[in-house]
């Protein structure tokens, strides 16, 4: 199986409980379940982690060298902050798939700019937890 690493950051452990006019009402647990059973169909092994950390997320994206074909990330507020993540990304080889559940183009304007979006291959942005859906099955077209 085709290994992908579905990467949520900050505070979307919270996901059902924070804003959820914004987030909605799904929990991180039920994303996470929805993307294994997704990507079992698809022929992906998901794996779902979850940090409030940034050095964190990077040590996951350097361990998925040579390991993960591709990698879904949502780096929540990192987005628009990291450039360690963005860097980290840079030297992982597979492509990547950004998702925002929230449209952040529609948010306050700090939210407009993510510095990953300039390193992957698709946003996904507004189509709330059914993001990660479409980003795992455009992950599919990319590996085949
Ligand atoms: C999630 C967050 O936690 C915010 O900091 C981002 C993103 C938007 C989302 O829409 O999933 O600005």
């Amino acid at each position: 199986m085709t290994k992908i690493l579905l990467i949520n950051g900050p505070n979307l452990n919270l996901l059902g409980q924070r804003q959820p006019e914004i987030y909605g009402s799904e929990t991180l647990d039920d994303v996470v379940a929805g993307c294994v059973a997704l990507g079992s169909d698809l022929g992906f092994d998901v794996e779902g982690r979850q940090s409030n950390h940034e050095g964190v997320i990077v040590d996951w994206i350097q361990e998925a060298r040579g390991v993960a074909a591709g990698i879904v990330i949502n780096p929540g507020a990192l987005s628009h902050t990291s450039v360690a993540i963005l860097d980290a990304l840079n030297a992982f080889e597979g492509p990547v798939m950004e998702v925002h559940i929230s449209n952040i183009h529609k948010r306050e304007r700090f939210r407009h700019h993510s510095y990953v979006s300039g390193r992957a291959e698709g946003v996904i942005a507004g189509l709330g937890t059914e993001g990660y859906g479409f980003a795992l099955r455009r992950l599919k077209t990319l590996l085949a």
